[in-house]
C-alpha cells in the first residue's frame, strides 16, 4: 500500500481532491417490528419529572408489589412492552415503544447488576418495559430487561465506561478541517474504539471551507488509501452534504467528534427535518462549549436513524486491551505474524515487519505514532 510521496512538502493551499466513494459494504439488517414504529420527533424531553426513583428503599419502591420474570408473561394483565432507549437523562430513560413514547425508571436489581457489571444503559438500548400501572400515569413505565448489544461504542469517562450508543451500525467520526485543530490522533482513537464495539467507522471532514491544504489532503489520502470511506465536507458551502445523506440512509449511525466540529450542524444539513441547537458562530473555540447535552436517538426522514452524541474533549480506552490494539489498526492486519517475535508489540523489538513497514512509509509514520501512543497508555494502565 504505497503511498503518494508528494502530499507532505509546501504550505501553498490548493483544493482538495473530494474523491467522494460510495459506502462500501453496506449491511442492510432488519431491525425488526419495534424499530419501525418510532416517532419522529426528536424533542420529546419529558425530563425526569415524575419519574420513580431507582436509588433507596423508600415508599415509591414499595408501592409496586409485583414482581416480573424476564419471561414477558403477563402479570395482572399487564405484559411487557419492547422499546428502544432514545435518551437517558438522569435516572430516567425515554423509550420508543410500539405505540407511544415512555418514561422509564429501571428496576432497582436491574440497575444494581448493570452497574456492577458496569453496563449502565445507553441510547439505542433494546429494552423491554411495564407501562405503568397506575391509572392516569399512561406514559410511564419500569424496565425490566436489556438485550444483549449488537453493538457499542464506548469510552471511559471519570473512571466509569459510558456507553455512547448501543446497537448503531456505523460510526460517523466527526473532524473539522479547522476551528477546532485537526487531529489525526483523535480520528485514530475512535476508529480503535469503533472497531472495537463491532460498528463499521466512517471519517467525516467538515469545515474544508476553512482549510483545503496539503495537510487535509494528506490526511483524506491516508485513511482512503487504506480503505475506509473519508468524506471531506462542507455544512456553509453545502459541498459533500449528498454524499453523507447517503451513507447514513437506512442505516443507524452515531456521530462521534469533538465539540465544535459540527456535528449538530451536518445532521441539520443532511435532514432538514432536525432543528437541532448548534453552536453560536466562535462560541466552541472561546469557551469550550458545549452545545449538545445528551444523546439522543433520531429518527431520519430520509429512512434510517442517528445519534447525535455530545462533544467529548477526550476519548479514553480503556476498555481495549493492549493485545487487541493491532487488530483495530486495519492496515497492521497483513503484516500481523511476520514479526521476528511471537508476541511481538511492534514498539521497540528487534524484526518488527510493522516499525519496518511504518520506516519505509508503507504505513503512514503518523498511524504507527498513534497505534505507539496508544499502546503504550494501554501498557501502563494494564500496569496499574
Ligand atoms: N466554517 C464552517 N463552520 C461550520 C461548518 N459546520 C458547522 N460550522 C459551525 O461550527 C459551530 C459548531 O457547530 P455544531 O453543529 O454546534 O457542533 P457540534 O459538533 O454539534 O458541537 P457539540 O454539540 O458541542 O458537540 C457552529 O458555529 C457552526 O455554525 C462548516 O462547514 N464550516
Ligand atoms: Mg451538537
Ligand atoms: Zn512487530
Amino acid at each position: 500500500m504505497p503511498r503518494d510521496a508528494d502530499q507532505s512538502g509546501g504550505g501553498k493551499k490548493k483544493k482538495v481532491r473530494v474523491d467522494l466513494r460510495r459506502n462500501r459494504g453496506k449491511v442492510a439488517r432488519d431491525k425488526g417490528a419495534w424499530t419501525r414504529g418510532f416517532h419522529s420527533q426528536a424533542d420529546g424531553a419529558h425530563d425526569a419529572a415524575g419519574g420513580e426513583s431507582t436509588r433507596g428503599k423508600g415508599s415509591l419502591s414499595r408501592k409496586r408489589t409485583i414482581t416480573v420474570g424476564e419471561d414477558e408473561k403477563p402479570v395482572e394483565g399487564v405484559s411487557l412492552q419492547s422499546g428502544m432507549i432514545v435518551a437517558v437523562r438522569g435516572l430516567i430513560a425515554e423509550v420508543d415503544g410500539p405505540t407511544h413514547r415512555w418514561n422509564c425508571t429501571v428496576r432497582r436489581v436491574l440497575w444494581s447488576r448493570l452497574m456492577s457489571e458496569r453496563q449502565p444503559l445507553a441510547v439505542g438500548d433494546r429494552v423491554r418495559f411495564l407501562p405503568g400501572l397506575s391509572g392516569d400515569a399512561t406514559n410511564e413505565g419500569v424496565i425490566e430487561h436489556v438485550e444483549p448489544r449488537q453493538t457499542t461504542l464506548t469510552r471511559q469517562y471519570e473512571d466509569r465506561m459510558q456507553v455512547l450508543a448501543a446497537n448503531v451500525d456505523q460510526a460517523l467520526i466527526i473532524a473539522a478541517a479547522d476551528e477546532p485543530t485537526l487531529r489525526p490522533h483523535l480520528i485514530d482513537r475512535f476508529l480503535v474504539a469503533a472497531h472495537k464495539g463491532g460498528m463499521k467507522p466512517i471519517i467525516v471532514i467538515n469545515k474544508i471551507d476553512l482549510r483545503a491544504d496539503d495537510f487535509i489532503e494528506d490526511v483524506v489520502a491516508r485513511y482512503d488509501e487504506i480503505g475506509y470511506t473519508i468524506l471531506p465536507i462542507s455544512v456553509v458551502k453545502k459541498a459533500g452534504i449528498a454524499e453523507v445523506r447517503e451513507v447514513m440512509k437506512g442505516q443507524t449511525s452515531v456521530l462521534v467528534g469533538i465539540s465544535g466540529v459540527g456535528k449538530s450542524s451536518i445532521l441539520n444539513a443532511v435532514d432538514p427535518e432536525m432543528k437541532l441547537r448548534v453552536g453560536e458562530v466562535g462560541e466552541q473555540s472561546r469557551r469550550g462549549k458545549h452545545t449538545t447535552t445528551v444523546a439522543v436517538l433520531l429518527k431520519l426522514s430520509f429512512g434510517g436513524y442517528v445519534v447525535d452524541t455530545p462533544g467529548m474533549r477526550q476519548f479514553e480506552l480503556a476498555h481495549v486491551p493492549a493485545e487487541e490494539v493491532e487488530a483495530y489498526f486495519i492496515e497492521f492486519r497483513e503484516l500481523i505474524g511476520k514479526c521476528k517475535y511471537h508476541g511481538c508489540r511492534h514498539i521497540t523489538e528487534d524484526g518488527c515487519a510493522i516499525r519496518a513497514a511504518a520506516e519505509a512509509d508503507e504505513i503512514h509514520p503518523e498511524r504507527y505514532a498513534s497505534y505507539v501512543k496508544m499502546m503504550t497508555e494501554r501498557m501502563a494502565g494494564e500496569k496499574r
